[in-house]
């Protein structure tokens, strides 16, 4: 019979995810004792199961639900209810058990902490269909009171922290406005105090693009009636989104975004109505005291990129073996292990950078952070999130093609990844504000020597096999520098134009220097050449550096 001849396609499978991970056992392999690394083997290999099997069957079969907004009951009542995806429903429990957010304060680790954290988050975030957004935020909530203390941390932190399901909560982030995406300070939300003692506040206002708007809590902004406009005269509340009764606190959900990607987070757009909220920290400043928040999900913002670029590599690399075309395997043909070697190199790039951060951060966390560390961990978040939120764009979009006309079609779940990846570059900031951002954290903190200093550090004993991609770390980041300084010296105003370019240089100056460490470390002490050769293809992968003799672009850009 000729149908026992069709010919069907093996589709790509995943095995344990933290197994087959050699970036990241050798990274943790690096960065831990032997003793720390056997201690946390466990949980991670036993998530890495889960989120190369189960889970990822899960997120298959959940592929066409979608939360949903219940505004009425049966009956007429107003209720604004979420109804998340089942997967959804099944990653809650998992991240409270499992301590996706708690790791990072019970710190067992001490100041790697933070290391052990997000290594269990990128473990588990690809298959989760980025329920890493309000654990994201529930992270940048906790970190955000733990600095301010006072009331609204201690009734919160003992929820957002707790392992136990039915006590953990989540947080909201709600900072985005009709006037202000980027400019925060325009926010119209107004705050009168309640005048009963208590302290609080009602909220009256729109929130614009509330992300994942089931969670208990919220960290918000809103001006106190009498303050001045921009964001100095914002204050920083605390919310919780339903009363002791269960209704909702002057809060109604006017509807979900009907988004490109997220598809599975319920993002909203909220009324306050006299919303009681508690000021977390003064009753200005709200910016400047929410800014804890903004630099950890940036740090989940890059994990995210760095999973999602990861799962890409997996499957594109299981469907390489599988595939046969002109003969042979896919896995065979030097031009597709060429691009899938470019992405993998891409990957170990914006994976050491993003782990460098998370282990500053753990240092500053844990008081061991010198002063130039902290300095430069101000600079690298944002250079770090701008980064690695527009690799993971490429390399998932690249991680399609790997599929042919299979990546572009539904029911693979492939086009997910890249769909998921797009709001990297624009959630949390878009790439040209973190431009600005890493310029305000040279004008503010002075952090530009000691991200020099950096990049010195991880390039300064590297072996003959890779003294060229040292040079090539130090001298691009020198050469920004010097940018900077001409500029600044000539003509000031130029410096805007040329933020994203000289934020992205020192981002791939630095992604090469920590290669080239992490590179020569696994070739030493893992007889491992891989990382070296992916510090090698990636020095040599074509970048938008920043260039004094650019021209200005703003003819051609707005065909003036
Ligand atoms: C896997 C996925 C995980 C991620 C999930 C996330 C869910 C996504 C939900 C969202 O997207 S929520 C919305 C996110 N929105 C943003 O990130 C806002 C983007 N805009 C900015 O970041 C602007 O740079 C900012 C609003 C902060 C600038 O506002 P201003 O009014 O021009 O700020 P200004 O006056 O320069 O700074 C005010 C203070 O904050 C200053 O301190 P001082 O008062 O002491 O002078 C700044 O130094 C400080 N500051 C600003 N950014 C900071 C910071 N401090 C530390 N770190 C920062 N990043």
């Amino acid at each position: 019979m000729m149908l026992a001849m069709a010919f069907f396609q093996a589709p790509p499978s995943l095995g344990n995810q933290y197994t087959d991970d050699r970036v990241l056992r050798s990274s943790l392999a690096r960065l831990l004792s032997a003793e720390q690394l056997s201690a946390i083997e466990p949980e991670l290999s036993a998530l890495g199961e889960l989120a190369g099997g189960e889970l990822y069957r899960m997120q298959l079969a959940d592929r066409e639900h979608e939360p949903r907004l219940v505004q009425w009951d049966a009956w007429g009542k107003r209720v604004d209810q979420i109804e998340l995806t089942p997967l959804w429903m099944k990653c809650a429990p998992i991240a409270a058990e499992r301590g996706l957010v708690a790791t990072a304060y019970e710190k067992k680790l001490g100041a790697l902490s933070r290391v052990h954290q997000f290594a269990l988050v990128y473990l588990f975030d690809a298959s989760s269909d980025v329920y890493s957004c309000p654990l994201a935020m529930t992270d940048g909530a906790a970190a955000t009171l733990t600095a301010h203390g006072g009331t609204a941390a201690e009734r919160a932190l003992p929820r957002l922290l707790s392992r136990d399901p039915a006590k953990a909560w989540t947080s909201g982030q709600w900072m985005t406005e009709r006037t202000g995406g980027s400019d925060v300070g325009l926010s119209e939300t107004v705050a009168r105090p309640m005048n009963d003692g208590s302290g609080r506040y009602r909220l009256f206002g729109t929130k614009w693009f509330t992300s994942a708007t089931t969670s208990q809590m919220a960290l918000t902004l809103a001006r106190p009636e009498g303050n001045p406009q921009g964001g100095r005269g914002l204050a920083l509340f605390f919310v919780e989104v339903k009363d002791e009764h269960g209704q909702m606190n002057g809060i109604s959900i006017n509807r979900l975004k009907d988004k490109l990607g997220t598809r599975k987070v319920p993002t909203a757009e909220l009324t306050l109505d006299g919303t009681i909220a508690l000021p977390v920290s003064g009753t200005t400043d709200g910016i400047r005291n929410i800014a804890p928040m903004l630099n950890v999900t940036r740090i989940w913002n890059a994990v995210g990129a760095l999973a999602g670029m990861r799962r890409g590599i997996a499957l594109a690399r299981d469907y390489a073996s599988k595939r046969v075309q002109f003969g042979s395997a896919l896995a065979d043909k030097p031009l597709h292990t060429d691009t899938l070697a470019h992405m993998q190199a891409e990957f170990e790039g914006a994976f050491h950078l993003t782990f460098r951060v998370i282990e500053l951060l753990g240092k500053l966390e844990n008081g061991t952070a010198s002063e130039r560390e902290a300095q430069a961990l101000r600079l690298y978040t944002p250079v770090m999130k701008l980064t690695t939120g527009k690799q993971g764009v490429a390399v998932t979009s690249e991680a399609l093609e790997c599929f042919g006309g299979a990546g572009y079609v539904e029911d693979t779940g492939l086009p997910r990844l890249l769909r998921d990846a797009q709001v990297l570059s624009i959630w949390e900031g878009t790439t040209n504000v973190l431009s600005l951002d890493t310029l305000r954290a040279i004008a503010k903190e002075g952090a530009l020597a000691p991200f020099l200093n950096e990049i010195r550090d991880a390039t300064e004993d590297a072996p003959a096999s890779l003294s060229r991609e040292a040079q090539l770390a130090r001298s691009a980041s020198e050469h920004a520098a010097s940018w900077l300084e001409k500029t600044m010296a000539s003509d000031p105003r130029r410096i805007e134009g040329g933020a994203r370019r000289f934020a992205m240089t020192l981002g791939r100056a630095a992604e090469l220097a920590l290669m080239v460490r992490h590179g020569s470390w696994a070739a030493t002490h893992l007889r491992d050449t891989r990382g070296v050769v992916a510090a090698q293809r990636f020095a040599r992968s074509a970048v938008d550096l920043i260039d004094e003799d650019m021209p200005d672009g703003r003819a051609l850009a707005m065909d003036e």
